[in-house]
């Protein structure tokens, strides 16, 4: 595993400029919409720019590119459902600029790679399919026929299908997804790895073990009905800002806050409306009623703690805290769960969190006497060695108050990319259900795969280790967005065939296999139109509503083919005549693909016309309808152990987080405004103990190491800013520090890169 450098695979270390400000204690206002205008008009023109932001959220427009938190099923703002980050989105898509022919043949793939990820970005839409032979130095020019003709006969070549593997990130339409996971399961294999594996995988497999669905129970309106919301490991201000709306609301009807988080993030503190007069005005809804500044990796020992403080209470007031009645009737477990609760010792659970036993009470008092409780999450959780376990702690906690499937409550695993969830529940998944793949065999008159294909994790390895030598992305960044960049760097160039469908350039263009092809494709904004006629396509968002999604703007090229087609000419070029599905009528108009997702998958029913309904539809979600679909039909309280990851003297805990002005792998800005950081991404986020102890200073350049089995990783170069951290924790930029994140560090039971509890050490650079 001791991997060379690859070159092209990191980001130049080189610096841009930081200046360092002071941490916000709200998020939005008026530099939100400062921004928001700056960035799209910027890119797309004034006309172009506003076209595309007054159709954003619309119920009859298209859906943001941007996070996955739902649209209000009522009343849409007039001023426009969006936020800056989502108008960042649009602006990065929906730009004029374009990358021609000229532009490849000017640029070697080596002169492109030495440029840092804002760069890449910068250069525009992909304009034409692009092609790069083996040994060749620049992309060349390819017709759309050829390109789907190499792709077919180096798939064809294989000795067999799981030689091949389909990635797919979370932007992917219903339509698309659903094609694209019928073609690769025709052709014979489920390696179908997608963004989730790295993302809410962790919350699908605890929710699915014990609550009978690996998705969120809770809708919008329940915002407005609850009593406590607790947001744990989630940064809503940059990474899912409409939420914040909600936030305001449900503080308006009287719920309280709870925060979680090492980091005092502005959007958990404060908010601005920028659609209200009152934000406008630069007058802040203050948000958290309570904020624990966890260490990294504390939360289980916290909820355990916070349980063990309601049992307490319990007993002093006998049937005023726990809900006896739910959990009697639709839980099993609570015994066992109480009496390993009982045994825990809440001074060590306060340590093992880092949160005094004071703030753990008053968290608890909160809670006591409330029935209606939300619980919220992100990466923070599920990024973890114990994630699974951590994630089954909270729905414990939801448990114990009977805090599901009522209203005003519920779990709210809050999803990242906009159709992440969708292009799970159409079958973009590498350990398909019996049942679904029955559904495909009834319907398709073929015989799908039946073993399990490779997860992200497990695909990086099949490629390094030569077992896979074919890469396919629909959408996404893998080489980036995945752990150990040299270890996947390696794995890729080991590669035959690497191809990618996308809208901009991104560094896995530049690090790639043999031979290597761009397939452009339109992106959520840009009009498809079919035989004459626009077509529509539709997501589905974190809380199951599923809804249309039209482009509106003209595509800046006529050569870009939608997802959907894509996959039907794929299709069509590597099965030929043996295929038993009908590629050609889904060329003709998208309702068809919507017939056959509504034949087999369940709670699509009348898919073509509820689609096409003002706001859409919601998905069957058992948890919500007060069921529990595991075996024995009961939710499962969940008893595991606390972790503590120990740490040598000199090593620190590091997590890998979001800045303001990026969207994952593509970065659209080099600040990070809420967090007074400017101009520069890298930087380390260190306590000022913990540089006293270093001798560090602010300024200082230091090289961050990861020994993770026995491999040395090091990151170059990254500036150290004193922030309020805990203690022995620290922070970095995804992607510029996944050099350091191990492949063979996961979470248990759903494999998920443990992205957010690197152990490192630092030294000071030589500069
Ligand atoms: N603008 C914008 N929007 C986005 C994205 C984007 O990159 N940009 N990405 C999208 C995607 S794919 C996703 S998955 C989501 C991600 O949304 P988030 O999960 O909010 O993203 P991260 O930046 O990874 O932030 C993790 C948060 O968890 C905290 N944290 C880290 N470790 C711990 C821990 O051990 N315990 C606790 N309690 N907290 C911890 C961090 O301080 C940080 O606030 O956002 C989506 N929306
Ligand atoms: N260290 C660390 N690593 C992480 C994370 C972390 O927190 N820390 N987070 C993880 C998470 S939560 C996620 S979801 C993954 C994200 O992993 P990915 O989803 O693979 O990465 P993105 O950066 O979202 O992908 C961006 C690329 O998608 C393409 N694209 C954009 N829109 C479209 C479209 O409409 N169609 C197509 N075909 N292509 C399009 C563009 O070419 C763009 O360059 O990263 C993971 N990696
Ligand atoms: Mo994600």
């Amino acid at each position: 595993m001791s991997d060379n450098h690859i070159p092209g695979a990191e980001n130049p270390e080189k610096f841009t400029g930081l200046q360092v400000g002071e941490v916000k204690k709200s998020a939005a206002g008026i530099p939100a919409i400062i921004e928001t205008v700056k960035q799209v008009v910027g890119e797309a023109g004034v006309a172009r720019g506003f076209k595309a932001l007054n159709h954003m959220n619309k119920k009859d427009g298209f859906d943001c590119p941007g996070c996955a938190w739902p649209d209000p099923d009522d009343d849409r703002s007039s001023l426009g459902e969006y936020c800056e980050n989502g108008a960042k989105a649009i602006a990065e898509e929906a730009t004029l600029k374009k990358l021609t022919t000229e532009f490849f043949a000017q640029h070697a793939v080596q002169e492109l790679a030495a440029l840092t990820d804002y760069e890449i970005g910068r250069k525009g839409r992909i304009a034409q399919p692009m092609f790069l032979p083996a040994g060749g130095t620049h992309y060349q020019p390819i017709s759309w026929d050829d390109a789907f003709h190499k792709i077919g006969s180096a798939l064809n070549k294989l000795s067999s299908p799981d030689e091949a593997i389909f990635y797919t990130s979370g932007r992917t339409s219903n339509e698309a997804a659903f094609l694209y996971q019928l073609f690769v399961r025709e052709y014979g294999t489920n390696n179908l790895p997608d963004c989730s594996n790295m993302c809410h995988e962790s919350s699908g497999v605890a929710l699915g073990e014990s609550l009978g669905i690996g998705k969120g129970s809770v809708k919008l309106e329940d915002f407005y009905e609850t009593e406590v919301i607790i947001i744990l490991g989630q940064n809503p201000g940059t990474n899912h800002p409409r939420m914040l709306t909600a936030l305001q609301k449900a503080k308006a009807n009287g719920a309280r806050i709870i925060a979680v988080n090492p980091l005092p993030e502005s959007g958990l503190m404060g908010f601005n409306n920028p659609q209200q007069l009152k934000g406008l005005l630069g007058m802040d809804t203050h948000l958290t009623d309570i904020f624990l500044p966890i260490t990294i990796n504390g939360d289980m020992a916290l909820i355990k703690a916070i349980a063990y403080l309601l049992w307490q209470y319990e007993q002093q007031q006998p049937g005023k805290v726990l809900d006896y009645e739910f959990i009697k009737q639709n839980t099993e477990g609570f015994h066992e769960y109480i009496s390993d609760l009982q045994q825990q010792n809440l001074e060590h659970l306060s340590q093992a969190c880092g949160i005094s036993i004071a703030q753990i009470t008053e968290v608890a008092e909160l809670l006591k006497n409330k029935t209606r409780i939300i619980a919220c999450w992100a990466m923070g959780l599920t990024q973890h060695v114990n994630a699974v376990d951590t994630i089954k702690e909270i729905v414990n906690l939801l448990l114990l108050k009977g805090s599901i499937g009522k209203p005003g409550a519920g779990t709210c695993p809050v999803r990242g990319h906009s159709n992440v969830q969708g292009d799970r529940t159409m079958g973009i998944y590498e350990k398909p259900s019996q049942q679904f793949l029955n559904n495909i065999a009834g319907n398709f008159n073929f015989q799908p795969p039946q073993h399990h294909g490779y997860d992200v994790v497990e695909a990086i390895k099949a490629m390094h280790g030569g077992k896979a030598t074919v890469f396919i992305a629909m959408g996404g960044n893998f080489l980036s967005a995945t752990p150990d960049t040299n270890y996947t760097a390696t794995a890729l160039s080991k590669c035959s065939l690497t191809v990618h469908v996308s809208t901009k350039l991104n560094r896995s263009h530049l690090v790639h296999g043999k031979e290597a092809l761009i397939l452009p494709c339109l992106g959520r904004s840009d009009k498809d139109m079919l035989n004459g006629e626009e077509q529509i396509v539709s997501c589905e968002n974190s809380m199951g509503v599923i809804q249309l999604s039209k482009g509106v703007l003209q595509p800046v090229s006529d050569q870009l083919l939608s997802e959907p087609v894509i996959v039907c000419r794929l299709a069509k070029a590597t099965l030929g005549n043996s295929s038993q599905v009908n590629w050609d009528k889904y060329l003709q108009h998208y309702d068809h693909i919507r017939t056959d997702i509504e034949r087999t998958i369940a709670g699509f029913s009348d898919y073509n016309k509820r689609v096409r309904e003002p706001g859409g539809f919601y998905l069957p979600n058992c948890n919500r309808e007060g069921s529990f679909n595991t075996v024995s039909k009961k939710a499962h309280f969940n008893i595991a152990p606390i972790t503590t990851i120990k740490l040598h003297a000199n090593e620190l805990l590091m997590m890998t987080i979001r800045s303001h002005d990026q969207f994952n792998t593509t970065i659209y800005g080099l600040n990070d405004r809420y967090r007074g950081i400017y101009k520069e991404r890298r930087v380390i986020l260190m306590n000022q103990q913990d540089m006293n102890e270093r001798e560090l200073k602010q300024g200082d350049v230091v090289d961050i190491y990861n020994h993770h089995g026995g491999v040395e990783r090091v990151a170059h170069k990254f500036i150290v800013v004193p922030y309020p951290i805990p203690v022995k924790c620290t922070a970095t930029y995804f992607p510029e520090a996944n050099v350091l994140v191990p492949v063979n560090s996961v979470a248990k039971k759903s494999n998920t890169p443990v992205s957010k509890a690197v152990v490192v050490t630092v030294k000071k650079a030589s500069v």
